[in-house]
């Protein structure tokens, strides 16, 4: 700590307590009573502001693809669950996130394989990220998915994911809010007592149904916490970023930014978790903005890069990197031609519901971050 801070602190009546041989005493007397001197944490546990644990982190496909596919001889579905390969950030390793309180991995599954059917507290979320023939059942809704698709699999649901006989190998990345409902403390899972689930809708119903962007289905009512429309395909997410580019500007920070609805609601998809799409045009460079809350990013197209709490971190297609939450961070596509658009998943609704949302644009340097090397 600076002196300047130290003598913030005593004068905004922060705690400033040196320790004597009296008081080291007294606070080991306070320990046998399961106690402790609140001032002896107090900086600690109540920051300035949110100062996160989990670092910046660049998973590159390249590295990863490899040993992903590696664990399709190594253990089968039916041994492991679910086959995924899960991203461990550094500073978070004791709650398996890979970001603030958001659990992510890569699942593998070869032409032919099921994962069986369960459900659980924590919602979830796949974006598909290669591969052919891939599907998943919630609640019995079937949905096909390709590359670049995005579906829910929310909390409480009967889930389960396989990959037709006639496809290819799968690669999706899961996402859930595991680590935040451990947190909280209100976990419960169960395994379908058949271990499947039939289907009882019309293949993909949920996306004919309640996919037609300003058209609802009248007389369909929807009153469950998530959205009905449990999967978002990418050819009319991307149709309407480029659409969507014609009649905006965008944001100085995201570009052309689209949030992932409850159609029935205009709300996150979920309760906890939300998600967007989001299009840099060829050479934009973002402003540096921060915000109270975790973001995982997919490359869903292009590359480029981001620069985060002064960092430069390069991505290209199908990489995952992540924005802890309060971290200064700016997006730049590296091509002068294409766009780059980022699927990006979040605890924004948590953020929200609890009424500790805030963002803050980067005021210096004309709203961009000095590189620190
Ligand atoms: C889960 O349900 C899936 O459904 C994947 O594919 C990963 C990690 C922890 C807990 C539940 C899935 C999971 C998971």
């Amino acid at each position: 700590m600076s002196r300047h801070d130290a003598y913030r602190e005593e004068v905004m009546g922060r705690a400033n307590v040196g320790d004597t041989p009296e008081r080291v005493a007294y606070y080991q007397e306070l320990e046998r009573f399961d106690t402790a001197a609140l001032w002896t944490v107090a900086n600690k546990i109540e920051p300035w502001e949110p100062r996160s644990e989990s670092v910046p982190v660049v998973w590159r496909y390249q590295d990863l693809r490899e040993h992903v596919l590696r664990s399709i001889d190594l253990v089968t579905p039916e041994e492991a669950g679910r086959r995924v390969i899960y991203l461990n950030n550094p500073g978070r390793r004791e709650v398996a996130a890979a970001v603030g309180w958001l659990y992510s991995g890569l699942q593998v599954m070869r032409p032919g394989e099921a994962a069986s059917a369960h459900r659980h507290s924590a919602c979830a979320l796949r974006f598909i990220m290669e591969g052919r023939g891939a599907y998943t059942i919630v609640d019995g809704h079937k949905m096909t998915l390709g590359a670049n698709d995005f579906v829910l699999t929310p909390n409480g649901t009967w889930h389960e994911h396989g990959v037709s006989a006639d496809g290819t190998p799968c690669i999706w990345q899961d996402g859930l809010d595991i680590p935040l409902v451990n947190a909280l403390e209100a976990g419960f899972y169960q395994v379908h007592p058949e271990l499947r689930q039939a289907v009882t809708h019309p293949v993909d119903d949920a996306t004919l149904t309640w996919g037609n962007a300003a058209l609802l289905p009248a007389g369909d009512a929807w009153s469950k916490p998530y959205s009905p429309l449990l999967k978002y395909e990418w050819a009319p997410t991307y149709e309407a970023l480029q659409r969507h580019a014609r009649a905006t500007e965008g944001s100085p920070f995201d570009g052309v930014l689209m949030n992932y609805i409850n159609p029935a609601t205009g709300g996150a998809v979920m309760p906890t978790i939300g998600a967007s799409m989001q299009m840099l045009r060829p050479g934009e460079h973002t402003k540096a903005h921060r915000q109270v809350g975790s973001f995982l990013y997919q490359v869903a197209k292009g590359s480029g890069h981001s620069i985060i709490n002064g960092k430069r971190y390069d991505w290209s297609e199908r990489d995952i990197f992540c924005v802890p939450s309060w971290a200064f961070h700016e997006h730049v596509n590296g091509s002068a031609t294409d766009d780059a658009c980022l699927f990006c998943f979040h605890d924004l609704p948590v953020m929200r519901a609890l009424k500790l949302y805030r963002e803050e644009a980067l005021a210096d340097n004309g709203g961009h971050q000095p590189i620190i090397a």
